[in-house]
């Protein structure tokens, strides 16, 4: 670590005890950009670092409802208000009884990059609850949203902040929450993605962050002249992102051989085909069930409590949560010849796996890089809203295609290192100087 990093960490963590994935996702952006930061005279003269770690906005809010059984229930909302110098605040709404304000924070920033780096007009934030919906009713889960959007209207609108969908959050959640919205407001605006096709919503959002994450292995695999044709492939997690990987990776022509919830990993050395899939996809999305029934129905074997990184690939996708690849799992994928790993999900490996795939030159995308399709198509959802129409399928596919070829060129362009391309340096700095332009020309605010 340079002291620049140093003393600039240690103030950070001082102004922000006790959230350590904040820390974390700044120290990985600082480390990136800190020779620019020292070789720009402009940016030390705005105190861009120290603006941009800084949310404009963080709102905090109380949301009580009432249980099934009579009970009042409080959990607590947040939306985190990173930055706005590239267009509204633009991210999803995690409900997880992990949510604190430090996940927030960090998934804000990494969100503010993100979005720099689909080239479309979308500021960063994040929000969200400690509530869990495993386990709750269906009505529970409504009077949860209703209680929450009865707050968070007041602070959002589509050309303020427009919030999604993340962990915890899909359709059933973004259609309770709009309805809500449009209630308070008596208005129909696109203030939320991820909505229902009817009423709004854009064709492959729900395919997009998965789709995306397999166009982008798809690139950096074409820069060895190499493709997903024939790979072996595990993907960590089971949910939207994890299986719409699986969807592209099949027609692709790579076998997925592995994915995982919380209960542990399926191993099906056969690959998980398309009938599988629609076994998985309704197993998970509408009877939220567990993967321990694939491996009974299909008779394969299963890793209790376990993610797949055990199992020997070429290219793995972890789409989980933060944290959950470390060094020494990152060290095995290396050890069975995985050379290429994309992240689908937010911050999903640790600093130490992260050190351990680039001091092996394994290709890695880092996620505010390769899971950028799903905001990218929010964004193209919001255009679709502001013009009241709605694209086919065809077009956004393609679009969304673009965006990703668009963000691995720029990742090459700003991360290569003789042959090599460290896509984490690459998106890293390629996302914060574009925002950095933005907040100096809009003066200090
Ligand atoms: O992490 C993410 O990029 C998302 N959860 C999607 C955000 C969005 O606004 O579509």
């Amino acid at each position: 670590m340079s002291k620049a990093v140093e003393t600039f960490m240690a103030d950070l963590i001082a102004k922000n005890p006790s959230e350590p994935q904040f820390h974390q996702a700044v120290h990985e952006v600082v480390e990136s950009v800190m020779p620019i930061v020292e070789t720009t005279p402009a940016f030390r003269q705005a105190k861009i670092l120290e603006r941009i770690t800084e949310p404009e906005r963080v709102l905090m809010f109380r949301v009580p409802w009432v249980d099934d059984k009579g009970q009042v229930q409080v959990n607590r909302g947040f939306r985190v208000q990173l930055n706005s110098a590239l267009g509204p605040y633009k991210g999803g709404l995690r409900f997880h009884s992990t949510v604190t304000l430090g996940v927030l924070k960090f998934l804000g920033f990494e969100q503010t990059f993100k979005n720099a780096l689909t080239g479309l007009p979308m500021g960063g934030g994040k929000g969200g609850s400690d509530f869990d919906a495993r386990g709750k009713s269906d009505m529970e889960v409504m009077r949860f949203c209703q209680s929450f959007m009865m707050e968070l209207f007041r602070h959002i609108g589509p050309d303020t902040d427009v919030p999604a969908g993340d962990l915890g959050v899909g359709g059933r959640e973004i259609g309770y929450l709009f309805g809500m919205y449009k209630k308070l407001r008596n208005e129909f605006t696109g203030v939320l993605t991820g909505k229902g096709l009817d009423w709004g919503g854009s064709l492959i959002r729900t395919e997009a962050t998965g789709y995306g994450a397999t166009y982008f292995a798809q690139e950096m695999l074409a820069v060895r002249g190499d493709s997903l044709k024939g790979k072996t492939v595990i993907v960590s997690g089971a949910g939207n992102v994890a299986l719409h990987t699986v969807e592209k990776v099949n027609e692709l022509g790579g076998k997925v051989v592995s994915i995982c919830d919380y209960d542990g990993a399926v191993h099906d050395p056969d690959g998980i085909d398309a009938d599988k899939l629609a076994y998985t996809k309704e197993l998970v999305f509408n009877k939220r069930g567990s993967l321990k029934q694939y491996a009974e129905k299909y008779k394969t074997a299963f890793l209790e409590r376990a993610q797949p990184w055990t199992i020997p690939c070429d290219v793995a996708f972890p789409c989980a949560a933060e944290n959950t690849l470390n060094g020494d799992q990152a060290k095995l994928l290396i050890k069975n010849g995985c050379f290429c790993v994309v992240e689908g999900a937010n911050m999903p490996t640790t600093p130490e796996g992260v050190t351990a795939f680039l001091e092996a030159k394994v290709l890695f995308a880092p996620g505010k890089a390769a899971n950028a399709g799903g905001v990218a198509t929010s964004g193209l959802e919001m255009a679709q809203n502001a013009m009241h129409l709605s694209w086919g399928r065809e077009e956004v596919d393609q679009r969304l295609h673009g965006i990703m070829k668009s963000i691995h060129k720029t990742c090459v362009e700003y991360g290569k290192e003789g042959n090599f391309v460290n896509y984490v340096d690459g998106a890293n700095r390629a996302g914060f100087i574009k925002v950095a332009n933005a907040m100096i020309a809009q003066g200090i605010v």
